[in-house]
């Protein structure tokens, strides 16, 4: 047996803060996420360095004597990255590079390298170049390296000002090009989710390694890529699902959600992220196994807003409960989160439950109904054809029988322009 060891070629240094107001382990463990999200792009966590600070130096976000010590560091240990927990500006990033002579990067640049490295799709791929170049734009400055290397410049020395400017001539015109693109693509995915009326469909989200991949293969025998690595998913799958009715059901994997998602990538996953938007239930999947899940459901929530999407109809699902050792934090969460569904989908504990729930759920979101109408009876027509989805129509000499989906608010606003009342 030959066994691969992947070689991660990069050594790592995380630098985070605790400011003001900021728990101690919650920013431990914000720097534990930095090394999985640093392993994940390929660079192993050699240390990690913790400064309890009122709030950021303008200059060098640690303190001037802790970056000097810092470059101690780095060299002692043959450090050749330096990756910050929170968002640098500019500024902080050419004092940094100088001093250290390092590469630096900070959280979004790190995730944004993550998605580029995960992206296969043509859609995923433009999304994650508009997003890289949406991040990079403010940050063109004299040390700002990257571009002039690609022109083929040699040293650390960064580009001349008019250099700057036809980069971000560059920038820009690449830019406007990539969000035509896809606006095309938005738009091919919209004909698409029309001739889907007539399903009813369901979206899983949560935050990355949750789960959703495993549940999803579970669910619809898919063979979804599920790793334990943060950002598996980027690109969003679509199967029918089964519940034993004859429903007509869709289930939707997607990516992942983190705190801090760069803003400009969640704007840029406009299209990927439509299949949440267009969801009629959404089944938010929580790593129960996880200590600071609480702090995860906060994010996706949050993410959840930012998209518009906190009022569908939402089940948590509580998953990874073979990996709980604490039979008090399963009882914690039934008791708080009333709703709640507690499964693993890698153990296969609790699915019949789920799939009970989630009928119940599709019951509950939308109905089957039939109809007659007099023939004359023109506005009563037009409202079934504007509220539901219509799926047979037979006609009589002076009546029409409808057959028809939606929603039960629909449902009632028919009945109440038909019947009165
Ligand atoms: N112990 C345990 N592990 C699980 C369970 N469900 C999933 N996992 C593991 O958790 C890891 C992440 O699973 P994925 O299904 O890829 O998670 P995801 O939410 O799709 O993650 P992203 O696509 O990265 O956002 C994998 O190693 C799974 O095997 C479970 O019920 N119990
Ligand atoms: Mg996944």
């Amino acid at each position: 047996m030959i066994e691969i060891i992947k070689k991660t070629t990069e050594r790592a240094m995380l630098v985070a803060l605790i400011t003001k107001d900021a728990d101690k382990h919650l920013v431990e463990e914000h720097l534990s996420e930095l090394a999985e999200l640093s392993l994940t792009a390929g660079a192993e966590t050699i240390l990690k360095i913790i400064q309890q600070k009122y709030s950021a130096d303008p200059a060098f976000y640690v303190g001037k004597g802790k970056a000097e010590e810092m470059k101690q560091l780095i060299e002692m240990n043959d450090i050749n990255i330096v990756i910050f927990d929170d968002d640098l500006s500019p500024v902080q990033v050419r004092n940094l590079e100088k001093l250290f002579e390092r590469k630096i990067v900070d959280r979004s640049g790190l995730i944004l390298d993550i998605f580029a490295l995960r992206a296969k799709t043509k859609e995923a791929k433009t999304q994650v170049e508009l997003a890289q170049l949406q991040y990079m734009l403010p940050r063109l400055t004299r040390a700002w390296t990257h571009l002039s290397k690609q022109y083929g410049g040699i040293g650390t020395k960064g580009p001349g000002e008019t250099q700057i400017e036809t980069d971000r001539r560059t920038i820009r015109y690449r830019i406007n090009l990539l969000k035509e693109k896809l606006d095309k693509i938005e738009s091919q995915r919209l004909t698409q989710s029309s001739s889907r009326k007539d399903f009813l469909k369901i979206s899983l989200v949560g935050y990355t390694n949750a789960g959703k991949s495993t549940l999803f293969n579970l669910l619809t025998k898919a063979n979804v890529f599920a790793e334990d690595k943060l950002f598996a998913t980027l690109d969003s799958t679509t199967r029918a699902l089964n519940l034993g009715k004859n429903q007509k059901l869709l289930l939707s994997d997607t990516v992942g959600f983190i705190r801090k998602l760069p803003p400009h990538l969640v704007a840029s996953f406009k299209s990927t992220l439509n299949e949440v938007r267009e969801a009629d239930i959404i089944l938010h999947v929580i790593d129960l196994s996880h200590h600071y899940f609480e702090d995860h459901i906060l994010v996706v929530e949050d993410t959840l807003k930012e998209l518009n999407c906190e009022k569908k109809t939402r089940l948590k699902i509580f998953n990874k409960a073979d990996a709980v050792e604490e039979k008090a934090k399963i009882d914690y969460v039934r008791n708080k989160y009333k709703d709640a569904l507690v499964i693993s989908a890698k153990r296969g504990i609790n699915i019949t439950g789920l799939k009970d729930r989630l009928l119940k759920s599709t019951e509950e979101t939308f109905v089957e109904e039939e109809i007659d109408l007099e023939i004359t009876n023109s506005k009563a027509a037009a409202a079934v054809h504007s509220l539901a989805e219509v799926l047979d129509k037979k006609y009589d000499e002076n009546s029409i029988h409808i057959t028809y989906k939606t929603n039960k608010e629909n449902s009632e606003k028919i009945k109440k322009i038909v019947y009165g009342g």
